[in-house]
């Protein structure tokens, strides 16, 4: 069972936990929350926030001036903090604002954690050096098509959901041999070289994110693959005894969806969650979506020196 992550002090004495140097923080170390059966490397931690922060994340995200929000897609709400990218994948930067980095100082506690919880003898500690956050806002039925963050950010990316659940599903782009009913992606945020490459229409695995918890996609998960969240207003979850799996042409076993919808989920093992754990024990868990607002933190890999208003500045530079 999984150590809440705001709950790691109180098991001090578990060999497994690593501490920071700096603040003397522990965490659990980071393969404690590897997803297994989904290509690598997916990482689940559950409640990686604590329910008042998140009450408090949700109340400021909500106070956002009305002009910072965007309609994408089906109605879906989106803002971006720490800056936007110009269309040459370049971030225009602009500071964080205090409920990402003061307090709860999510940011530091995401790179804490991967820095500390990846530390391990012999392998390269996990940097991410956040510098934007994409916050988007789904109504129930509303989802997102299957897209790659694309090149212009480090091949590592921490998405921390608030407010309801929601099951993100992960595809591959199919090999011309493979037998997998094609889908062409023709999303328009798919980076241009991927554009009308086809992908699988079965997911390779579906991923229950619940409200509090943090998903870190990295190596290939990050590069060659592609992620979704169908537009559902609800997600029937079924123990993976029960359902007939297939195999995708990595080798990974996919998850079929069944005429009612019900899916598998990768991440059963790490939940943490009894109301869910006892509901697949009983033979399926039922949960109606309610708005979730997820953060996606990550590094640009170009900023423009001095800022936006670096921007500015050449606009108005004499020849
Ligand atoms: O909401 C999520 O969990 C995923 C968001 C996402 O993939 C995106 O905005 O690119």
């Amino acid at each position: 069972m999984p150590i809440p992550i705001h709950d790691a002090e109180a098991l001090l004495d578990d060999a497994s936990l690593s501490r920071t140097e700096a603040t003397g923080e522990s965490f659990p170390a980071l393969e404690h929350f590897r997803i297994q059966n989904v290509p690598p490397a997916a990482y689940y931690i559950p409640d990686f926030i604590t329910k008042e922060e998140e009450e408090y994340l949700l109340r400021r995200i909500g106070e956002s001036p009305q002009p910072k929000w965007k309609k994408v897609g089906t109605g879906r709400r989106l803002q971006y903090w720490g800056g936007t990218m110009s269309k040459k994948g370049i971030l225009l930067p602009e500071p964080l604002p205090d409920f990402l980095n003061e307090y709860p100082d999510i940011v530091e506690r995401i790179e804490s954690f991967l820095r500390v919880a990846s530390s391990v003898k012999g392998k390269e500690k996990m940097e991410l050096g956040i510098n934007q956050v994409l916050i988007n806002e789904y109504q129930p039925g509303q989802g997102i098509s299957p897209h790659e963050d694309g090149p212009a950010f480090h091949p590592l990316v921490a998405t921390l959901s608030l407010g309801s659940h929601t099951v993100l599903d992960l595809h591959h782009y199919l090999n011309p041999t493979s037998p997998s009913p094609p889908m062409i992606s023709s999303s328009p945020s798919l980076t241009e070289g991927e554009m009308g490459k086809s992908i699988a229409a079965i997911p390779l695995g579906h991923l229950l994110l619940m409200p509090r918890s943090l998903l870190v996609l990295s190596s290939t998960l990050y590069t060659s693959h592609l992620h979704a969240i169908s537009s559902r207003h609800k997600d029937i979850i079924v123990p993976r005894s029960l359902s007939t799996p297939t195999t995708n042409p990595n080798g990974a076993q996919s998850s079929g969806i069944d005429e009612e919808g019900a899916v598998t989920i990768a991440n059963a093992e790490l939940l943490g969650d009894a109301e869910v754990i006892d509901a697949l024990r009983e033979g399926k868990w039922i949960g109606e979506r309610g708005i979730r607002t997820s953060l996606t933190f990550r590094r640009a890999e170009k900023v423009l020196k001095g800022g936006a208003l670096g921007v500015l500045g050449n606009a108005l530079k004499r020849p």
